[in-house]
């Protein structure tokens, strides 16, 4: 049956504009909080049972069309022998290029609670929903593994590129293969869409995202068998050459109109783009910004309804309610 993600991805006629939520299963839900108090992180992760029911508390309560597989960017990374803790984001040793360069091709057997899970959910949705698979981006990857976690502007990663963008290319290729490698056992696991998270692409300037950025985004979405969104937060200056990752879907965060980015971007899908702060106002606020939404998409197929960036912890679960009610209405 037609899945709206997957038809508006198609930039094709929906039946209703999909939504869903980046973190959709998060801290902002008493029903996650309360799984979390009994398992780590990384546990809930890797145990199917309870990633799956993770992955689905949202669609519960919200019964939004796409199910994003509860995991983290870097999971697949710790299946590649990089040893790290959450606190609450990735904390792990920095490493060298050289080192990112020579971690081992991606052993899918090492990840298979992942495709455990994509099955289990893929069987407990409903058929209309679209389940969705990701990976972080190469460059993004990088930037935790060089700083070692997470950073305000991602100078020892920006140094590093400048100083040695040979050994950077190396690494970067590294990660590009073990990206698509995990993305294309998600479709065959059942995932029926996948999107790469650019995060930190944006700290780079126009030329150096079009360089270090772009080629292996590009290799880890080659081939794969599902559409692809990319989505490279804080990057209105480099919307009109993302294009050539070649995603069917690009995600725009809320500094600029949705209109504005769409017309960046060109012919393309567009997922977005409603500043994750309206969810913390009032219901008459978020219902305005819903309105002003799809009077920037007027008239054009292939819209998905989402936040700019992930949902804040600190949203009222009955927000989302109301957002997404305004969104079918
Ligand atoms: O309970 C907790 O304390 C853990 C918090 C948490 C959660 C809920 C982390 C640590 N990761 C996740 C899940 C997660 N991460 C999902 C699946 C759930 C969903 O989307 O509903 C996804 C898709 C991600 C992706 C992710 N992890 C990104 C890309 C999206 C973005 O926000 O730009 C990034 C940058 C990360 C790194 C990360 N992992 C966790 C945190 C808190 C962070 C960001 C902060 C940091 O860099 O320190």
């Amino acid at each position: 049956m037609a899945r709206p993600l997957v038809e508006a991805l198609r930039r094709r006629p929906v039946v209703r504009r999909p939504v869903w939520i980046m973190r959709q299963a998060g801290r902002y839900l008493p029903e996650y909080r309360e799984l979390r108090a009994r398992h780590s992180f990384q546990d809930a992760v890797a145990t199917p049972a309870v990633a799956a029911e993770i992955t689905l508390q949202p669609i519960r309560r919200f019964d939004m069309d796409g199910a994003v597989i509860f995991a983290d960017i870097m999971t697949p990374l710790e299946a590649m022998g990089v040893e790290m803790t959450f606190d609450p984001g990735p904390r792990l040793r920095p490493h060298t290029l050289a080192e990112v360069a020579a971690l081992g091709p991606l052993d899918v057997g090492r990840v298979g609670f992942i495709a455990e899970t994509i099955r289990r959910v893929r069987s407990d949705v409903p058929d209309e929903t679209a389940v969705i698979g990701f990976a972080g981006a190469p460059l993004t990857l990088l930037a935790y593994l060089v700083e070692g976690g997470g950073s305000k502007d991602y100078m020892r990663l920006r140094g590093e590129l400048r100083a040695d963008p040979a050994a950077a290319r190396a690494a970067l290729s590294t990660l590009a293969a073990a990206m698509n490698t995990y993305l294309a056992m998600q479709i065959d696991a059942g995932a029926d869409v996948v999107q790469l998270f650019d995060s930190w692409a944006g700290v780079l300037d126009r030329e150096s995202f079009r360089d270090m950025a772009m080629p292996p985004a590009a290799r880890a979405l080659a081939g794969l068998e599902a559409p692809r969104i990319y989505f490279a937060p804080g990057c209105g200056h480099t919307l009109d050459i993302q294009p050539a990752v070649g995603a069917e879907g690009y995600g725009v965060d809320w500094r600029l109109p949705l209109a504005e980015a769409w017309a960046r971007l060109g012919d393309v899908a567009i997922q977005g783009n409603v500043d994750p702060a309206i969810l913390l106002a009032d219901p008459d606020t978020i219902r305005k910004a819903v309105v002003a939404l799809f009077a920037g998409s007027a008239g054009r197929d292939g819209h998905i309804v989402n936040l700019g960036h992930g949902i804040d912890r600190h949203t009222p679960p009955e927000n989302v309610a109301t957002f997404v009610e305004a969104v079918r209405a």
